[in-house]
């Protein structure tokens, strides 16, 4: 039997090929007008030889459970088991660690992107089996946004900036004249969108846009961070973007240019950013003279510009990758302050946005519906920490830090569950991540494939992809919503983690709980039946579910009247006021204030980075890394497939560098060089581009962590994962963010011999019985490392 099954990604919609049960090919979606390179990869991921087959459990566990020498993670061969054995010895240990320790002691944050489907959504998944056990110590917010979307309540009220909707690329393209974008709007990110897409439409309304506004302003590192699209490259040094911001706004003060009607109708608290912005550095303040130093612009380009601000329509977009670096909240604050003077918040077109050039769906005209999502429950343990907080959570048990205006004391955890994500991809200094990895007892993790996690874990359960099981693919800023129809058998013996979840749930008398008594058909009906009635009454008439699985998807109308974000309240603030203390757009924030921060004061400021080209760290890595989003896979998924393995040099990860930088080290394209600086080092191939201005060198975040000692800290990664260099600093006390892009390294020649990679086959197994001895003195050197950390 020959046919095709409709189905969906995070990378959009695609059809699944399929004969007699097997997966023969897998083509774009027909309405989608610019679907994923990413597609491509798919087929021989599936059943790629990293996709774990059977559970497994590392030996030394195997043998000393939660006594076992956790140094030896990563390193220890892996025992493959049945399911029950790998499932009694998961449930014992929770109930071990619940009994012993208490809930408080099970870390079940498991930050993570996992499948597009909202039923399947491991994350998800994990919250409600750990809620349903008691739960657990949990991670808030985001390493996309995590600076913003705690700065961004407090000076406009909520996250509608993030989550939408947003000020639609319709309005923008008809009637934008000046686009100011930060971190430029690469196409390369817009092929994402969390939840998938039917459609990607970024590209065609940037087109349009170019065909008519009077100017696209790249301000980016990276001259390709806009692509096919006539617009000016301005190459700032990264981090500066917040001295460019107050530069701008000094000469609308010093030129008399800023809307002082919409500041007083608006806006609290202007009159002392003006304050700062005038005097805050002595006589001149922040002028253009002062910024063009700090970026490495030209003044009068400055001053120009910011006039064209305001004498035409303007929009200016920050990307994500901006508040994801020290001080993260400056350039965001300080451009909500600009857009404020500027005053053209709310007209059409004009204003202020985040992300145009991050994710697919930010501006897309799409109704309000509510998505299908599976409820979690309540979690009886009230601690969560800042998602990049991980590694102090796991070093620094009974110590306090700040984070938006209260204090968090991080517990001693026991156990950690991590289902659907993948630290060892995204975390900063994975060194210490290591070291932070030895402290729990135990770890457990469902991994479809043999990820650096899932290498590093106590025992690993194998999941289904998403091609295995069915589900609904949908995001609110995507029109098509999608039946994610199973298309192929379960691989080897994997299962889905609803079902592995349900086994655990059941050994450990909570079934009922976890399961309600539903199986995934009747999940999935309830999900979409709750969504379609909250959706109804909203005014959108969704098909009832049966005929919505028998469709295979539901296109909804494209919303024609173009939408500006805060139109209502600048037409209206005392009647539509935003949820700030003020009711305004508070420029300066009592509330942030009072918190008394100093790396966070109550108005927008100038932070140089910690990492940054003046700091003494400077003179020996003079090199600004950015570790970018990759254009040829999602995070890790993917890596050893497809475009991402022939983006590779000798199987490393490239990255790329001025010719002026190479020639000073004498590097020639397609060299393998090591990348390096205190936290580590990592292999990467060479490539020479004039795309991307002196000093800054880049590669983008996903090559699978591949040390050459496997479980030593700061051994060599041979593969090319640039968060071996990354730092782990919060952004501020406010949001305690993630903050990777700040990060100088140098780079010099690799002449020995290449180190063989290990990531592209599975870990070493061994077979009962052992033949050698056991390890000794179990948790000897995991309790030294600890306490040296401390
Ligand atoms: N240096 C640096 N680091 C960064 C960033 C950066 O800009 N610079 N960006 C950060 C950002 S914004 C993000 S969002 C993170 C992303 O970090 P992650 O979301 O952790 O990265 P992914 O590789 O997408 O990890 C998802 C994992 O889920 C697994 N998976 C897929 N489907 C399933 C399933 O059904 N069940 C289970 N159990 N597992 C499944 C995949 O195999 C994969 O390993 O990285 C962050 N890290
Ligand atoms: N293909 C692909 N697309 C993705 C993802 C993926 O893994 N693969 N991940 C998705 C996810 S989870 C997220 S959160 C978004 C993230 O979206 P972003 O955070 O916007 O993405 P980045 O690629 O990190 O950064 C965009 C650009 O910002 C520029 N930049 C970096 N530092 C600075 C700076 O200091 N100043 C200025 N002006 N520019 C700077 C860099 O040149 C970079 O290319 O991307 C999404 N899109
Ligand atoms: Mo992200």
């Amino acid at each position: 039997m020959a046919g095709t099954v409709l189905h969906s990604s995070h990378w959009g919609a695609f059809r699944v090929g399929v004969e007699n049960g097997r997966l023969t090919d897998i083509q774009p979606f027909e309405r989608d007008a610019d679907p994923s390179a990413l597609l491509a990869g798919m087929k021989d991921y599936f059943d790629h030889p990293t996709r774990i087959r059977r559970p497994a459990v590392r030996r030394g566990w195997l043998e000393n459970g939660p006594d076992s020498d956790t140094a030896k993670r990563g390193a220890d061969p892996f025992v493959e088991v049945s399911w029950d054995e790998a499932l009694d010895l998961a449930a014992a240990e929770l109930a071990r660690v619940k009994r012993e320790h208490g809930n408080r002691a099970i870390f079940g944050g498991s930050y993570g992107w996992s499948s597009a489907g909202r039923f399947h959504h491991a994350k998800t998944q994990v919250k409600r089996f750990l809620n349903a056990f008691g739960g657990c110590v949990e991670q808030v917010n985001n390493y996309s946004f995590g600076a913003a979307m705690v700065l961004l309540p407090h000076i406009v009220g909520d996250n509608r900036f993030l989550y939408g909707p947003t000020t639609h690329w319709r309005a923008i393209a008809k009637n934008t004249e000046i686009l100011l974008a930060f971190g430029g709007l690469p196409g390369r990110n817009t092929q994402i969108e969390s939840g998938g897409c039917g459609e990607h439409v970024q590209k065609r309304w940037l087109r349009e846009l170019a065909g008519r506004a009077r100017r696209i302003v790249n301000v980016s590192p990276l001259r390709d961070d806009i692509e096919e699209t006539a617009c000016e490259w301005w190459p700032i040094c990264p981090g500066a973007d917040t001295a460019l911001l107050l530069a701008l706004a000094h000469t609308l003060l010093t030129e008399g240019l800023a809307d002082r009607a919409f500041l007083e109708r608006c806006t609290t608290g202007h009159e002392r950013f003006a304050d700062y912005v005038l005097s805050g550095r002595g006589a001149a303040g922040f002028d253009a003279e002062w910024a063009a130093g700090i970026c490495e612009l030209a003044a009068p380009d400055i001053r120009e510009l910011a006039r064209q601000l305001v004498a035409h329509r303007s929009f200016i977009t920050l990307n994500w990758s901006l508040q994801r670096s020290d001080y993260g909240e400056q350039p965001y604050f300080a451009a909500v302050a600009l857009a404020a003077m500027i005053g053209q918040i709310g007209l059409p077109g004009g204003g202020i946005g985040f992300g145009y050039g991050s994710m697919n769906g930010i501006g897309n005209a799409v109704p309000r519906f509510r998505t299908p999502l599976l409820p979690t429950g309540t979690n009886a343990v009230d601690l969560a920490i800042p998602v990049a907080r991980v590694s102090d959570l796991l070093l620094r048990p009974g110590e306090t830090i700040a984070y938006n205006g209260r204090e968090l004391t991080f517990p001693e955890i026991q156990l950690v569950y991590w289902a659907g994500g993948n630290p060892y991809h995204h975390h900063q200094d994975l060194n210490r991540l290591q070291r932070a990895w030895q402290a729990p007892r135990s770890i457990i993790v469902h991994e479809t494939h043999w990820t650096a996690t899932a290498r590093r874990a106590d025992i690993v359960l194998p999941a289904t992809t998403t091609l295995e099981r069915n589900d609904i693919g949908t995001s609110s800023s995507d029109r098509f919503m999608i039946a994610m129809k199973q298309a192929v058998p379960p691989f080897a013996e994997a299962r889905d983690d609803y079902s592995i979840f349900r086994a655990l749930a059941e050994r450990l008398g909570v079934a009922e709980a976890f399961t309600e008594g539903h199986d995934e058909m009747a999940w999935l009906r309830r999900l979409y039946e709750d969504a379609r009635t909250s959706s109804n009454a909203g005014g959108l008439a969704l098909p009832d579910f049966e005929h919505f699985w028998e469709q295979g998807l539901i296109e909804l109308p494209a919303t024609e009247a173009p939408f500006n974000l805060l139109a209502d309240f600048r037409a209206d603030p005392e009647g539509r006021p935003l949820a700030t203390p003020s009711g305004r757009i508070e420029i300066f924030s009592a509330t942030i204030d009072g918190f008394g921060y100093a790396d966070c004061p109550g108005h927008p400021v100038w932070r140089p980075a910690r990492e940054w080209r003046g700091a003494a760290a400077a003179q020996r890595y003079p090199l600004h890394l950015i570790t970018n989003q990759p254009r040829t896979r999602l995070h890790g998924q993917m890596d050893v497939v497809g475009i991402s393995q022939t983006s590779k040099i000798d199987g490393r990860e490239p990255i790329r560098v001025h010719p002026a930088d190479a020639a000073r080290r004498n590097l020639k394209d397609g060299a393998i060089v090591r990348v390096f600086n205190d936290r580590g080092a990592c292999l990467a191939g060479v490539v020479v581009s004039q795309d991307l201005r002196p000093g800054v060198v880049q590669m983008a975040t996903g090559a699978w962590f591949d040390p050459v000692h496997p479980g030593v800290p700061g051994s060599l990664d041979a593969h090319g994962n640039p968060n071996v260099l990354t730092h782990d600093i919060g952004t501020s006390s406010l949001s305690q963010g993630p903050s990777a892009l700040s990060c100088l390294v140098e780079i010099e020649a690799f002449n020995a011999p290449l180190p063989e990679l290990s990531i592209g086959a599975p870990p070493p197994f061994i077979e009962r019985p052992f033949r050698e001895p056991a390890p000794t003195a179990p948790g000897l050197r995991n309790n030294l490392q600890r306490r040296k950390d401390r």
